[in-house]
């Protein structure tokens, strides 16, 4: 039975990718931060063969015993302050958990394996925002990059570790640099789960409008459960590397709208929706579009679920969780 390791099990890729390898046989290891996390039951009753650990990307001797407790054949680092908009507030912590957290889990694991790294198989949970203003479309592997917030800036440092650790010390270390991907277990901060359930709630009678700030920006947004193959596949593979995973389809928030709200039948969103200054981003990544050729070649992995899939898909279930949550409606 292979075993893996994930940090970052909580969050809504966590959960696809142990719901995964569960069901491919794997016993599968979560790492959680802190005594009695609120989120454990909830990965329990998605993963009910999932092994919870302790755990602190903050916390390189937590790492080590995580390690020597799971003795992982995989680990995929997925752990992270992932929200980009709160990553200006909290600058510091973000470089210290999403940036010096990579670098910690490789020493973990070089430390555990005594510098023999290639017994233990890597990903890193890479991101499309260290394209940030962007150097060529659609971006690619070989795009260089130009982060546009502490968060790009934190996954660039990641990705080069995880590139280096490759180089010095033979790890099987492979980097997905993923673009936006989503479901309707997107944590509620994320412009598509803001717009589905603000959506959801406009269609209920249960709010008036949706507050959101730029609307001009454009993202590659896939289905995460498609994205979470992409992930198990990449360490599958005989040789390890750096895979960009996207639809290589664009749209704009505007268009995100389009799609939701035509979901309940409203033609025109306009008086639903209003501006905040609030939420623009003291620097924006305008426009991503990946080119997941790499992928499709050498992986033979495809994304099953297209851009209106998805945001039907998100509307659907949460017009279901808000309906529950508001039996009179
Ligand atoms: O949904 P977002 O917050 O995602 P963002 O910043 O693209 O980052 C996500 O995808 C990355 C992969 O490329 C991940 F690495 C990262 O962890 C995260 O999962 O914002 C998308 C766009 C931005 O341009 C933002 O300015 O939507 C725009 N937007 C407009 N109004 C908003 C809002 N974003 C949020 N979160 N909330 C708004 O009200």
């Amino acid at each position: 039975m292979p075993r893996a390791l994930i940090t970052g099990i909580t969050g809504q890729d966590g959960l696809y990718l142990g719901e995964l390898l569960a069901a491919k046989g794997y016993e599968v290891f979560g790492m959680l931060r802190g005594q009695n996390n609120p989120k454990a039951p909830i990965v329990e009753a998605a993963i009910p063969s999932i092994q919870l650990l302790e755990g602190d990307l903050r916390d390189l001797s937590s790492l080590i015993s995580a390690m020597e407790i799971a003795q992982p054949d995989e680990v995929y680092n997925l752990g992270a302050i992932s929200f980009v908009g709160l990553s200006w507030k909290l600058a510091e912590l973000t470089g210290e958990i999403t940036g010096m957290g990579v670098l910690r889990v490789l020493e973990a694991i070089r430390i555990h394996t005594q510098n023999d790294m290639s017994r233990v198989r890597f990903y890193q949970a890479s991101s499309s925002e260290m394209f940030g203003k962007v150097r060529e479309t659609p971006q690619r592997e070989a795009t260089a990059f130009h982060p546009r917030s502490p968060y790009g800036v934190a996954k660039t440092f990641g990705h080069y570790m995880t590139v280096n650790y490759r180089e010095s010390y033979g790890a099987f270390a492979c980097s997905g640099i993923l673009f936006n991907h989503e479901s309707p277990r997107r944590g509620y901060e994320f412009v598509t789960r803001k717009v589905t359930r603000g959506v959801a709630r406009i269609a209920l009678g249960l709010q008036e409008k949706i507050e959101l700030g730029n609307l001009d920006a454009r993202r590659d947004w896939g289905f995460a459960g498609d994205y979470v193959e992409a992930m198990w596949l990449m360490l599958q593979q005989d040789e390890p590397g750096d895979f960009v995973i996207a639809t290589g389809e664009t749209h704009s928030i505007r268009d995100l709208l389009d799609v939701a709200f035509a979901r309940v039948g409203v033609n025109d969103w306009t008086p639903y929706v209003v501006q905040n200054p609030r939420f623009f981003r003291p620097a924006e990544v305008d426009l991503l579009i990946g080119d997941a050729t790499c992928a499709r070649d050498k992986l033979g992995w495809k994304p099953q679920v297209e851009f209106r899939g998805l945001v039907e898909m998100m509307v659907t279930a949460d017009l279901e969780i808000e309906r529950k949550l508001s039996p009179q409606r």
